[in-house]
């Protein structure tokens, strides 16, 4: 039996390869950090079903000694890297901790790994957020790089960390240049989920405009189901490489709004309020991954088309809510 050790194992991601691993019978341990609302923090594991299935285990990405101690202690096969400040309007009001969490974070875990278990396969969650102020129409693994926000340079540093332990002391560490992957279980404040629960409560008649910033950014959506079996993929090659991991279709924030309030019969126009308030200080205007090279040498193809990611998070949203009414 496989081990996997998954950082951020409470977040989207975590829960769902979390899942993905337990159906390939893989042993899978979680590092959560200490929480005052341990009741919930498992709530996106338990709404997979998979909360009982997994160890969790306390640690926390800026403390060096946990991390060394329980990748000596459980020896995983796979280190997925998940955990972060992963909220880049947080990361202007929060730069220090954005750095210290997503960008040290990342390197105390390649610290920890080169240390206590320098055999584990690695797996870095690098970010799209990355190429920002895009110098390419459509961003593969040879686009440069130029970050707009401190969560996008907290990023790039870990990335490049990944690619330096790889080369300097021969870890097996893969980084997964992922855009953006959403789900019914999204953050609340990232703008997909911000539209699906809004959408849910202006039909359910809890709410009666919807509030957000930007709607010409254009995304390329995929879901985080489909992506979570690419991080996996990266790290069943013979040799560690970094992947784009993208679907090649880009949308405005505008297209996702009319396709949310459409599939539930209404007109997106009539409840968007615009407040400048919610606009970033520099904005990453548009996103298109290539993944041609995952397609290629992974195998992998994004399998959601957007419309399909928007209704299953609207209906989600609206169990959710009618369940609380
Ligand atoms: P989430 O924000 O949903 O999850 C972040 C996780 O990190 C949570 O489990 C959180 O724990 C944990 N965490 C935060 N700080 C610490 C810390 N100091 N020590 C230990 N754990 C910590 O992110 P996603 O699941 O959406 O994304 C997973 C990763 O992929 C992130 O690194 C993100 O930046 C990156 N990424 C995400 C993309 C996306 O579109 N979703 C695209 C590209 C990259 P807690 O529950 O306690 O807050
Ligand atoms: P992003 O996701 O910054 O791409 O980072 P987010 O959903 O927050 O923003 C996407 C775009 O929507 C615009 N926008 C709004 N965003 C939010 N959150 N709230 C609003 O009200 C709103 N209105 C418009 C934003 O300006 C932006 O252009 C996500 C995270 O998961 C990162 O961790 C990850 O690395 C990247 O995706 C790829």
């Amino acid at each position: 039996m496989n081990t996997a050790f998954i950082t951020g194992i409470t977040g989207q991601d975590g829960a769902y390869l979390a899942k993905f691993l337990l159906e390939k019978n893989y042993r899978v341990i979680g590092m959560i950090r200490r929480s005052a609302s341990s009741d919930v923090i498992g709530e996106r594991l338990r709404w997979l079903g998979v909360l009982d299935h997994v160890e969790l285990v306390d640690g926390n990405l800026t403390d060096l000694s946990s991390l060394i101690r329980l990748l000596g202690q459980y020896k995983p096969d796979e280190v997925y890297n998940f955990a972060a400040q992963s909220f880049v309007a947080t990361s202007w009001q929060q730069p220090l901790v954005t750095g210290t969490v997503t960008g040290m974070g990342a390197a105390n875990m390649l610290e920890a790994l080169r240390i206590a278990h320098p055999v584990g396969r690695f797996y870095q969650a690098s970010s799209s957020e990355m190429f920002g102020k895009i110098q390419a129409a459509a961003q593969s693994e040879t686009t440069p790089f130029y970050p707009r926000s401190p969560y996008a340079a907290a990023k790039l540093y870990a990335h490049w960390m990944t690619v330096n332990y790889r080369e300097s002391f021969g870890l097996y560490a893969s980084s997964g240049i992922l855009f953006n992957h959403e789900s019914p279980l999204r953050g609340i404040e990232f703008v997909t989920r911000r539209i699906t629960d809004g959408v849910a409560r202006i039909k359910l008649g809890l709410a009666d405009h919807l509030t957000l910033g930007n709607l010409g950014a254009r995304r390329d959506w995929g879901h985080a189901r489909d992506y979570v079996k690419a991080m996996w993929l990266m790290l069943q090659q013979d040799v560690p490489d970094d992947y784009v991991i993208a679907t090649g279709h880009d949308a405005t924030v505008q297209e996702f709004c009319n396709l949310a309030f459409g599939h539930v019969g209404l007109d997106a126009s009539a409840y968007i309020r615009v407040d400048s308030a919610r606009l970033r200080p520099a904005e990453v205007d548009v996103l298109r991954g290539d993944p041609a090279k995952a397609n290629n040498a992974l195998h992998w193809h994004a399998e959601t088309p957007l419309p399909a990611l928007v209704a299953e998070m609207v209906e989600a949203d609206l169990v959710r809510h009618g369940r609380a009414r």
